[in-house]
């Protein structure tokens, strides 16, 4: 590895840090390093990349305040991925349908791609050309998408893969507060938190250094408390773990809210003083009393008397949601359900260590909310159906406002729609793998079949970019520079410390020369300061106000929060001390009802599959499917299921497990473990498979669809032990990848 990583690379670039040599980057010696951030989750553990005498190393950077030195197994793998022989290093293109992807110029390409957008626009409008990006994208790179869509599309089809991570969290928070930033405060203070309550988050294994925190907040005599079907890593180190059936957060976040009126608990002070909304939120909520929600959640009374209780009695307490409790049909009411117990025990803005959170979970999954990627959005969180803000925008993107497109639909219904009568006819994708990892993933791949252009821009042949027409290669981390944001609202600095490979260019450079190719290159630079400079203009007066954020001051190592709306202000570590920035400073209660949405089990599909993380995977796989390190950790499809489960539908551990939903089939290897609820399995979705099983129903406010919860049958797979991985078991090294270096 270490030598093919010299060949592609030159060697690391002088010290970017600001206490040696800013802004070089001219130097090749040995002794210098670059502080930059990891690839992967927002959490954004700060990384130090030094030249060693094999090539670049890389370690844990102890003053960055979020990890202190620690990192988890991925990004600490992450230098595998730089020089990997997989690494695409030429534009691709198919000469035509149904022919293998082929190396061509960089003119070919950006002129093919050209001459799509052309012809789809001029035979069936503006909106017959989409984009899609992605949560991994840097501030600059989701700013100018949405702004490439907007001004050299004209397009209203964008939409992004956030709208499956964290959009009902989102959704919820901006109603309940009328701000969506993932934590309003800075991560050490879960450690000031007598007690914590995460529901359906594991960071345990999903952002491992961040559980310094709240080991700290534990030794200090900190109660915690895990709502999950599993008993997860986070769940097995808490003081008490309440394991409901999937998708009835809802009723349990109700039923503990109708605990705490029974009881007194309510803080009826702050609620008369902070809040609106609360008599009707009372009134909803006398309905779930603590049997019938016993009933329906699975979780015992007494477990649900001593939580709420725990939290009501605490001088200072937090209630954190994550996907579990997010991915469903009725996310935003769910999370609005959590927030409304947190409202109502006084939480949110009482001081440092008390709230209500999301951890948002892809590595710009904050930033890249914020600036445009989304269907309905302009930067700064503006609304693009607001004139205000449509002109605002406009006069910082120097066009006119009528010229802006209106609000497009939302990711899943984008992809559902390409190559329809009515829908795009061409997809720009870019940082997502939706092949993989949206929900009804084989209809989704369906749809990009039906494309008369799909065109994919990655550093891997990802299973997405190996159904496109052109496939673009572009730049990773280590070799960019730009910002990004992370769960806490902490704007960043990522460094460049490498070049990248010679052919390779960075979006930036990608979007200039197709705006250029379509008569509007000079609003697209390709210099990440000057884009950053620009997206905090248009921020300014914004939501997420980053006018005061500016380049120089990330460089000299100022930890800054949004908003910030001047270079004077200190930025906003905690929101909410004073006000809500809602109208009229209030937050507000919303009254939510079950309405049963999550896909009903019958005698056909009798159990409940649920589906996300193992700590040693990222997301669609992409990535750490090509690491060697993480690959010996874990090298297939797995489903866990309960020794209950197992012996009922004849299946040992390690043998293959046959899954299927109302959508589609898959196989796995079955792991059995007593940790998970008799009538659920859990599939991680790491690798091709799962989502051909999920759910594509869609919350109705946030549109997010139904990852966490839908009725699956189970099945052993004959013969029990096969010698080889089952079909759908794909594993890097059994795909073959049309090289680009043959
Ligand atoms: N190793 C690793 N780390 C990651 C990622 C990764 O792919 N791999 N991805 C990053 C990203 S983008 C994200 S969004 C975050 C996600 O971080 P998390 O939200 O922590 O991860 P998940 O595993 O998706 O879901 C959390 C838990 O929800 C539980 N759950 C399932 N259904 C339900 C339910 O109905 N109710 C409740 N209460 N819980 C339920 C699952 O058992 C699971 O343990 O992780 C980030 N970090
Ligand atoms: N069943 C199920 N499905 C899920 C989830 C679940 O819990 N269960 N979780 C959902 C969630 S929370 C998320 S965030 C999504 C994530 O799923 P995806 O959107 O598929 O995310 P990734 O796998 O990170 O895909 C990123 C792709 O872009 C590439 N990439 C990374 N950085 C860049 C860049 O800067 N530029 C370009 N051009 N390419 C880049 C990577 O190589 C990879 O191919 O999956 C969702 N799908
Ligand atoms: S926890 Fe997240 S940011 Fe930190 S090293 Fe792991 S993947 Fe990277
Ligand atoms: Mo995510």
């Amino acid at each position: 590895m270490a030598a093919t990583r010299t060949d592609l690379h030159t060697d690391l670039h002088s010290d970017t840090h600001p206490d040696t040599h800013p802004d070089t980057h001219a130097g090749t010696h040995a002794g210098t390093h670059t502080d930059t951030h990891c690839p992967y989750c927002s959490l954004q553990c700060g990384i130090r990349l030094s030249a060693g005498r094999g090539g670049p190393e890389l370690a844990g950077r102890e003053d960055f305040p979020v990890n202190r030195g620690g990192l988890c197994m991925k990004g600490a793998s992450a230098l595998e991925l730089l020089a990997h022989p997989e690494r695409l290093t030429t534009p691709l293109a198919r000469p035509h349908r149904g022919a293998e992807l082929r190396p061509v110029s960089w003119d070919e390409a950006l002129d093919r791609v050209v001459d799509g957008i052309t012809a789809a626009q001029r035979a069936h409008g503006r909106d017959a050309v989409a984009c899609f990006g992605g949560g991994g994208l840097t501030n600059e790179k989701a700013y100018q998408l949405g702004k490439f869509a907007r001004v050299a599309l004209g397009t209203s089809a964008i939409d992004y893969n956030g709208r499956f991570c964290m959009s009902s969290a989102a959704a919820a928070g901006t109603r309940a507060f009328g701000i969506d930033r993932g934590l309003p405060f800075p991560l050490a203070d879960v450690a000031e938190a007598d007690v914590v309550l995460l529901v359906g988050s594991n960071p345990a294994d999903t952002m491992p250094p961040a559980m310094r925190w709240f080991e700290a907040g534990r030794v200090r005599g900190a109660t915690h408390i895990v709502v999950d079907p599993r008993r997860t890593a986070t769940a097995a180190a808490a003081h008490r773990h309440l394991q409901p059936v999937p998708g009835t957060d809802l009723t349990l976040a109700n039923g503990l809210l109708h605990i705490a009126i029974r009881d007194g608990l309510v803080d009826e002070a702050y609620v008369a003083a902070r809040t609106t909304g609360f008599a009707a939120v009372r009134r909803q909520v006398r309905r779930d009393w603590p049997d019938r929600v016993e009933r329906v959640t699975g979780v015992a009374v007494a477990d649900l008397v001593a939580t709420v209780h725990a939290l009501a009695r605490a001088r200072t307490a937090m209630i954190l949601t994550a996907r579990g409790a997010e991915q469903h049909a009725d996310g935003t009411d769910t999370v609005q359900a959590w927030i409304n117990l947190a409202l109502a025990l006084g939480l949110p803005g009482r001081g440092v260590g008390s709230g209500w959170a999301t951890v948002t979970g892809q590595g710009n999954g904050q930033g890249g909310r914020e600036h445009g990627l989304k269907a309905d959005q302009l930067p700064g969180y503006r609304k693009l159906a607001d004139p205000a803000a449509r002109a605002h925008v406009a006069g910082v993107w120097g066009v006119h406002p009528d010229s802006l497109p209106g609000p497009g639909v939302s990711a899943y219904e984008l992809l559902d729609s390409l190559g329809t009568p009515a829908g795009p006819k061409v997809l720009l994708l870019a940082a997502s793998n939706p092949v993989v990892s949206a929900p009804n993933a084989r209809h989704v791949a369906e749809r990009f079949g039906a494309l008369d252009l799909l065109v994919v821009t990655d550093f891997f042949l990802s299973e997405s970019a190996r159904m496109a027409d052109v496939v673009l290669p572009t730049t990773q981390w280590a070799e960019e520079e730009g910002t990004l944001t992370n769960l806490e609202g902490r704007v960043l600095r990522r460094r460049r410390a490498l070049d990248p490979p010679p052919g390779v260019r960075t979006e930036l450079e990608i979007w200039h020369e197709l705006a250029r190719r379509l008569g509007r290159g000079a609003h697209f630079p390709t210099d990440p300061a000057e884009v950053y400079a620009e997206l905090c203009r248009a921020s300014a007066g914004g939501v997420a106000d980053y006018a005061g954020i500016t380049w120089d001051r990330l460089d000299a190592g100022e930890e800054l929060f949004w908003p910030c709306p001047d270079p004077a202000h200190p930025g906003t570590p905690r929101l909410f001390t004073d006000r809500f920035p809602t109208p009229d400073g209030r937050a507000r209660f919303v009254a939510v009802a079950d309405r049963r949405v999550t896909e009903r089990t019958d005698g056909r599909y009798p159990f409940l599959l649920t589906t996300g993380r193992s700590r040693t995977h990222y997301q669609s796989g992409t990535q750490t499917r090509r690491s060697p390190a993480l690959v010996r950790a874990e090298d297939r499809m797995y489903a866990e299921l309960h020794p209950e489960l197992a012996r009922l539908v004849g299946v040992g551990d390690g043998d293959a497990v046959r899954l299927t939903t109302r959508r589609g089939s898959t196989v796995a290897l079955a792991r059995l473990t007593d940790a998970i609820r008799p009538d659920t399995v859990f599939l991680p979705f790491h690798w091709p498979g799962a989502n051909d099983l999920t759910s594509p129903r869609l919350d109705p406010t946030s549109r997010m669809p139904e990852f966490k919860a839908c009725a699956v049958a189970v099945a052993a797979v004959r013969p029990a032990r096969p010698a080889a991985p089952p079909a759908a078991v794909v594993t890097t090294a059994a795909v073959t990848v049309p090289t680009t270096r043959s």
